[in-house]
């Protein structure tokens, strides 16, 4: 148990396991006081062809009025798919007043993945974004997200000398620890790790096919993991581990509705 109350600020997608119906869960499963601040209402995630979106940011900042009333505090924060440059806004407003001396910021940009922007997003979100990581101690990019955010450019199957020196361009541009997800070499997937100028890499075994949500997965329980130890190693291996056994336990062919990570996460507590 760490005894620290986190929020995550993300979208409620109703259908479509990933954001907050995965951080919610996954968190409190870890033992770690979890509240939540929507940033917008999905009938489901946007990668289903038919997809609404209700903007929440209104809300969020009468939310956080009432918040300023309670005098809360928050000691760490988890950020994820937020869907407009608004809710980057709100949210920068939500570190600035909810946030304890020395709290623990961990970003995932969440905003594209295979090369691609997700469907809501343009450069301008990308670009506010670029600003938002400013205030991270920690952010967790896919390799599509290091190429957006530096300009560099996307290619499959690179090298992992080009990944590495795409994450070294975004060092620069902010000065986060970088956790680069699901950088795939040689039948392996894992992330690269960049902190104090030096690559760390952790390794798991690579399965086939591809699962939505699992990068939202792995970002709840590696910050689970990374509030409890203070180590990005461990809660890489503890992330991937249970991404692995959720993958696993998943059926095929329903890939778009997330990863089982229910059946992992209760096999896990036994
Ligand atoms: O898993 C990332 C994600 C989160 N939330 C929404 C999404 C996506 C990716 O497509 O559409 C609404």
């Amino acid at each position: 148990m760490t005894g620290k109350r986190i929020l995550t600020i993300q979208d409620l997608s109703c259908v479509g396991q990933c954001s907050l119906t995965v951080a919610l869960p996954v968190l409190s499963a870890y033992g770690i006081e979890t509240c939540v601040l929507p940033t917008g209402i999905l009938s489901n995630h946007t990668a289903f062809p038919e997809w609404t979106c209700f903007d929440f940011t209104p809300e969020m900042w009468n939310i956080m009025e009432a918040w300023r009333k309670n005098d809360f505090r928050f000691d760490a924060f988890l950020l994820g798919y937020l869907g407009s440059a608004a809710a980057i806004d709100a949210a920068k407003v939500c570190f600035r007043d909810f946030a304890k001396g020395g709290a623990d910021i961990l970003i995932d940009p969440a905003f594209g993945d295979y090369g691609r922007l997700y469907p809501a997003f343009d450069h301008k979100y990308v670009a506010a974004m670029a600003d938002l990581i400013q205030s991270a101690h920690v952010i967790l990019p896919n390799f599509t997200e290091v190429c957006f955010l530096t300009g560099m450019e996307y290619r499959d199957n690179a090298p992992i000398e080009y990944l590495k020196s795409c994450i070294a361009m975004l060092a620069d541009l902010t000065p986060a620890v970088i956790v680069m997800t699901g950088a795939e070499q040689s039948g392996r997937i894992g992330e690269l790790i960049y902190s104090g100028g030096k690559f760390t890499e952790v390794w798991a075994k690579l399965l086939p096919g591809r699962f939505h949500g699992t990068g939202d997965l792995f970002a709840a329980a590696f910050t689970a993991v990374y509030l409890q130890s203070g180590s990005l190693p461990e809660a890489c291996k503890a992330a991937n581990d249970l991404v692995i056994e959720s993958i696993k336990a998943t059926e095929a062919d329903t890939h778009c509705y997330g990863v089982n990570f229910e059946y992992a996460l209760a096999k896990f507590r036994k």
